[in-house]
């Protein structure tokens, strides 16, 4: 009998989808490069399915049913490289190439590009939901040809997670390097949903004075808001818990310094390049930067930097101040997805990818680290012919914002006088200012590039591009007839 998938790589990740596959019924060749991996992985599950063992690439291959379907779960970076050198010249025409690592999508465009040229089909899948989610369902993410999909979408349906109407997490995104890309996009706004978890975490300690153990309760009741989401229900947990060492809420003994494996930063990158301003995620990656960089200024700093705190003005009651701090947080969440939505669009209009967004959102609602209540709302925003321009436009979300506005200010406020960082939920309330308002400083700023580099600027009332002659007479020209 012969595979209908192949899975090569059998770390934590390719293990479970593997394991996963063979859970839904489809027979499951395996292959890794070294074969212990392989054989732990058929001691400790082979009863779960049906699986075939093989030692090389070459076993593998022929092991599979064609067109063949084969699964790179390595590390990313050279060795899927090295995977698909060795791999490929072993393939026929219309065999799938799959992988399903976090691959940085520019490696994904160029991969499909050349393996394109040899009749191969590549498809570069955004996976997430850490093994827990490999295991039982995660999010998944599929770009390459659609064509491939019509093969492989069925197989990722059934193992992907199922969103709360039964509809599976998984959806074909676009051409090339998009599945990737999507999946970048969502680590970045994971970065911002944590970063504004950890601030509001920061500012009911600071202000309000309210302990880890008490705080575990607040998040809880939150998660039966509107906030609902898996990462205020693990931020509860961790909360909660009490170290055995010391009897201090662990929390307190972790030691304040963020890492970080590259994802967020991938996604500032290339919202730099676009021009989009994911001030949310951006934030979030310098904010764990900020933790963690520079260890010794931060030292230095606790001890000699002047604080300047202001006077606080007085604090409301304390349920209002902590209802204030979760309407802050949703503001901010809000931005977030906003703003990475619409580097989305931004993304589609450079690379030639036709992203819906409603079923992006709807993919993200189970088996990935960012599943909320939220994105059932954030997908119905994008639904119909008439799409939003920005999310936080969406009739919806545009009510909310108004409920929301007072106490997200106010926030702000209170964490600027007493001097605590809340570098996300400013951000994203001077973003969300810079949108609405009717004039902004880049006028300004368009003087004075006129001014030193006779970059020109448009006039409010006219068509086309004006110069004034700083240097001459002052006198306003028409850019156009200026360099003839
Ligand atoms: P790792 O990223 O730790 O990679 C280990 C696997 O890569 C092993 O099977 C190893 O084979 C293989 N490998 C390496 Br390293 N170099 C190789 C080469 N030159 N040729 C062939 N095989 C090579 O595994 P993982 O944590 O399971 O993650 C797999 C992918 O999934 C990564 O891209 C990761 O970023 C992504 N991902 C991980 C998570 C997660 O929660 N861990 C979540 C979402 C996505 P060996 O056994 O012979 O050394």
């Amino acid at each position: 009998k012969k595979a209908q998938i192949g899975v090569t790589g059998l770390a934590v990740m390719g293990a479970n989808l593997a394991r996963n596959l063979a859970r839904h019924g489809y027979t499951v060749a395996l292959h890794n490069r070294s074969v212990e991996k392989t054989d732990a992985l058929l001691e400790a599950h082979g009863s779960e399915g049906e699986f075939i063992r093989t030692e090389t690439l070459q076993e593998l291959v022929d092991s599979l049913e064609s067109p063949r379907r084969i699964l790179i779960m390595v590390k990313a970076g050279a060795p899927v490289d090295a995977v698909i050198d060795q791999l490929a010249p072993l393939l026929d025409k219309d065999d799938i190439i799959i992988d399903g690592g976090n691959s940085h999508f520019p490696d994904t465009i160029r991969r499909e590009h050349d393996l394109s040229q040899m009749g191969l089909h590549f498809v570069g899948i955004g996976v997430s939901g850490g093994e827990e989610g490999a295991l039982n369902g995660p999010s998944i993410m599929p770009g390459g040809s659609e064509k491939s999909y019509e093969s492989l979408g069925p197989l990722l349906e059934d193992i992907a997670a199922k969103a709360p109407d039964g509809k599976p997490c998984c959806a074909w995104i676009s051409t090339d390097g998009a599945g990737h890309f999507v999946k970048m996009v969502h680590n970045g706004i994971e970065y911002a949903d944590m970063q504004v978890i950890g601030e509001a975490y920061d500012l009911l300690r600071s202000v309000a004075g309210i302990e880890p153990a008490d705080q575990a309760e607040i998040f809880k009741k939150w998660n039966t808001t509107e906030l609902n989401s898996y990462l205020i229900e693990i931020t509860s947990e961790v909360l909660s818990q009490v170290d055995a060492k010391t009897g201090k809420p662990l929390i307190d003994v972790i030691v304040d310094e963020a890492g970080q494996k590259g994802t967020g930063r991938w996604t500032v990158q290339a919202a730099l390049d676009l021009g989009s301003p994911v001030t949310g995620i951006a934030e979030s990656v310098f904010a764990r930067a900020l933790s963690s960089s520079n260890p010794a200024a931060r030292q230095q700093a606790q001890k000699e930097l002047p604080a300047g705190v202001l006077e606080s003005s007085q604090l409301a009651e304390e349920e209002e101040f902590i209802e204030d701090v979760r309407k802050a947080l949703f503001a901010s969440k809000l931005v977030s997805y906003a703003q990475g939505l619409d580097q989305l669009v931004a993304a589609g209009k450079e690379y030639g990818w036709e992203l819906k967004l409603d079923e992006i959102a709807g993919l993200w609602r189970a088996g990935c680290i960012i599943r909320a209540e939220l994105l059932g709302e954030i997908m119905d925003a994008y639904q119909g012919d008439t799409q939003p321009v920005n999310m936080l436009l969406a009739p919806g979300f545009k009510k909310l914002m108004e409920d929301l506005l007072p106490s997200w200010r106010r926030v702000i406020v209170k964490a600027t006088e007493m001097g605590i960082p809340v570098p996300v939920f400013a951000s994203s309330l001077s973003y969300y200012d810079g949108l609405r308002r009717d004039r902004l400083p880049a006028a300004l700023i368009q003087g004075q590039r006129d001014f030193f580099g006779a970059h020109t600027y448009a006039r409010v009332d006219s068509e086309g591009m004006w110069h004034t002659e700083w240097s001459g007479n002052r006198l306003e020209i028409d850019a156009a007839s200026s360099h003839t």
